[in-house]
């Protein structure tokens, strides 16, 4: 029993990281904006290893933008 409560314990603190992970990848994809938003990915700012200026047409500093 102790042991399934700290398995749930564990899961409760680890899933915010997971879902803040599953936002944006934390490393570079290949693919267009498009197909990128499209796995519900965007919104890079400079800085992100996913923001490159061509996918950042209008130079605002957010590439692949929703
Ligand atoms: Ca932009």
């Amino acid at each position: 029993m102790r042991s399934i409560l700290a398995i749930a314990a564990i899961t409760a603190l680890l899933l915010p990281a997971v879902a803040i992970a599953a936002t944006n990848p934390p490393f570079f994809v290949e693919g267009t904006c498009k197909e990128l938003n499209k796995q519900g990915w965007g919104n890079f700012p400079e800085g992100d290893p996913n923001y490159t200026a061509k996918r950042d047409r209008d130079n605002d500093g957010i590439a692949c933008e929703f």
